[in-house]
């Protein structure tokens, strides 16, 4: 069985990804609509070495496709999401459009699957944040084996996260700077983000945390279907271009040793464990997480300040297992399991 695929937001960061992993995970497409704003309707992009004009998104039927991958951004789901599914195509968003709605699922495949079955009743399917994703797919089968109370987590988040755009402005800063240049002013961040660290992702909410970081708490409680779980973020933006890397600090009700936490991660879905003791014994951003599809966990050890508690470093591709990839592994569970 094929499906007509519509990809909403294809000359993005995300949606370019998407378009790449479409291709090499072969998934059934029948037709594929590329579709983005009227700026880029007309130009064509490659897709299983064809060239396919893009189209606006404004105009497009969606009656004419089964599965609409959206990553354009909140606004644009707010009003072309709804419109899709109105017209039978069943819509992933990427954005924080839909994730807090209780009646639309938000899924990880490897953690909550069977939360898909609920997509029936809006027709919309969420992706989660992608410091969700890495940091979720990481902790469930510790949750299921002794059960996190309270996360305490770090990110160090690659500018990819904020768009095409953010990876330009990284790398014009560089170069200016590297060549003894004045950089323009910054227009992706509020500061200058080469040779940098920003406390600040997202904007600024009541609480004084940012709203990535509530993200974080949000996601992770409806994912984990637990309101009771405790989780204190801080996101940081670093000067990386593909990878997000985390510090995540547990604390479970029930005693788990780094060595029983090592082997339960060994053999859990959609991870991989590197961690020797030693110089280089653990995954980075660019090393290890750019570019492949699974969350790395390193730095697994016991926690000396408290006497239940667990720390480990994850690592994984933003743009592909925190964005395009698990959209497309939705998909993937979508018609296996229900259409
Ligand atoms: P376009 O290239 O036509 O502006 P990124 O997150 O990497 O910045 O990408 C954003 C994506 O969202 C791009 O594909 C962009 O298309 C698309 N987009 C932005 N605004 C709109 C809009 N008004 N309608 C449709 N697509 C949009
Ligand atoms: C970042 N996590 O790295 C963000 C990007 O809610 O889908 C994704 C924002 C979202 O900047």
């Amino acid at each position: 069985k094929e499906f007509d695929v519509a990809v909403v937001g294809a000359t993005g960061a995300v949606g370019e990804t998407m378009l790449r992993i479409l291709e090499q995970r072969k998934f059934p497409v029948r037709n594929l609509y590329p579709l983005a704003s009227e700026r880029s309707a007309g130009k064509e992009i490659l897709f299983r070495n064809r060239k396919i004009r893009i189209e606006n998104l404004a105009e497009f039927d969606f009656s004419k496709v089964q599965i609409g991958l959206f990553s354009a951004g909140g606004s644009i789901s707010e009003v072309h999401a709804p419109r899709a599914a109105e017209a039978g195509c069943v819509v992933i968003d990427n954005t924080s459009q839909f994730r807090r709605e209780p009646d639309i699922p938000l899924v990880v495949p490897e953690v909550n699957a069977h939360a898909l079955a609920g997509y029936t009743t809006r027709g919309i399917i969420a992706n989660p944040n992608c410091s969700t994703i890495q940091m979720i797919v990481a902790l469930k089968p510790l949750h299921d084996a002794a059960y996190i109370q309270r996360i305490n987590v770090a990110t160090y988040q690659a500018v990819s996260g904020s768009g095409a755009s953010a990876i330009q402005e990284l790398a014009n800063q560089t170069a200016k700077l590297l060549n003894g240049q004045d950089i323009d002013p910054p227009k992706a961040y509020p500061k200058q983000i080469a040779f940098n660290a920003l406390p600040h992702i997202d904007v600024f909410l009541d609480n004084g945390y940012t709203k990535e970081e509530m993200k974080m708490v949000w996601e992770t409680r409806k994912i984990l279907e637990d309101d009771n779980i405790q989780v204190n973020p801080t996101a940081a933006r670093v000067p990386v271009f593909f990878g997000h890397s985390e510090a995540v600090h547990i604390e479970t009700r029930d005693k788990l040793t780094a060595e029983q936490a090592r082997k339960i991660l060994s053999k859990a879905p959609g991870v991989k464990v590197i961690d020797q003791r030693k110089d280089g014994g653990y995954a980075t951003a660019v090393t290890d997480g750019a570019n492949n599809d699974a969350v790395f966990v390193s730095r697994i050890r016991e926690d000396i300040s408290h006497e239940r508690g667990l720390d480990l470093w994850v690592v994984a591709d933003n743009v592909r297992k925190g964005a395009a990839l698990n959209s497309i592994q939705i998909a993937e569970r979508l018609i296996s399991d229900y259409l």
